[in-house]
């Protein structure tokens, strides 16, 4: 974190400050590597990052989308993917654990489900325009600037939470990509 706070897109005032730094910096490492770098970000449609990282490590989906380590719980993300061609000779992975089950079949509470104050996550996915509207308001406050309460609310991986203030960078980025322009 402090590597991006420190550089020159972290305060140039410019929109989408780290979007611009990861792709200085990915670019550079696919550039070396012969690859292309690929971002979640900048792809109509998306490109499946997150099929992509259940190729690559135990992760599962949760009930609130994001997926869960059992480790990292849902404090990990993903900020760019290199494609190489496929005769590139790179160490083997480490064999994917079968029998890792997810950390969401033992956990008999869910209070991921039932933390959030507007409820947005439900049997129909998540209300996105619930939260921005709490987001909106003082009492979201808890939210905007010290990250989502529901993914807070998870026991796995307490050890990995983003400290506040880059949680609230991320929900910040967020609630001005679902509020438009005017926020
Ligand atoms: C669109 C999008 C959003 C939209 C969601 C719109 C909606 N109605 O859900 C918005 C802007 C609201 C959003 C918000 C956030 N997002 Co988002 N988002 C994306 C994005 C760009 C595309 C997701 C998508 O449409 N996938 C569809 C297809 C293409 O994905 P797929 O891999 O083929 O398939 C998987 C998904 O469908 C997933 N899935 C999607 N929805 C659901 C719902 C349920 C219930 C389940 C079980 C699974 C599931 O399961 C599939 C298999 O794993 C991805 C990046 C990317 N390129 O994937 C990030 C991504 C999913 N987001 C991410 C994150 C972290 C967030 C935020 C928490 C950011 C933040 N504020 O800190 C917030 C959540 C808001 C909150 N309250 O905290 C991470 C998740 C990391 C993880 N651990 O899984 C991703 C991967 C981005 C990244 N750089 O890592 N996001
Ligand atoms: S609170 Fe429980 S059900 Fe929700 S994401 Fe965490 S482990 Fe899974
Ligand atoms: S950010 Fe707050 S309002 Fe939005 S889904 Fe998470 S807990 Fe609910």
């Amino acid at each position: 974190m402090e590597c991006f706070s420190d550089s020159p897109q972290a305060t140039d005032g410019q929109p989408h400050p780290l979007n611009r730094w990861t792709r200085q910096q990915v670019d550079a490492i696919a550039w070396a590597a012969g690859g292309v770098a690929l971002y979640p970000f900048d792809a109509t449609p998306v490109w499946p990052f997150q099929r992509w990282a259940a190729r690559a490590e135990p992760v599962f989906s949760s009930p609130l989308g994001l997926l869960i380590h059992p480790q990292y719980g849902l404090w990990h993300a993903y900020r760019a993917a290199i494609l190489v061609a496929p005769d590139l000779q790179l160490p083997a992975p480490a064999p994917l654990p079968s029998t890792i089950p997810s950390p969401c079949a033992s956990c008999a509470d869910q209070p991921c489900l039932s933390t959030c104050p507007v409820s947005a996550f439900g049997t129909s996915g998540y209300d996105v325009a619930a939260c921005a509207s709490h987001l909106a308001l003082p009492p979201g406050r808890d939210c905007l600037e010290g990250g989502c309460l529901a993914r807070r609310a998870c026991p796995v991986g307490v050890d990995y939470a983003q400290a506040p203030a880059q949680n609230g960078f991320h929900m910040q980025a967020f609630y001005r990509a679902v509020s438009g322009p005017a926020a």
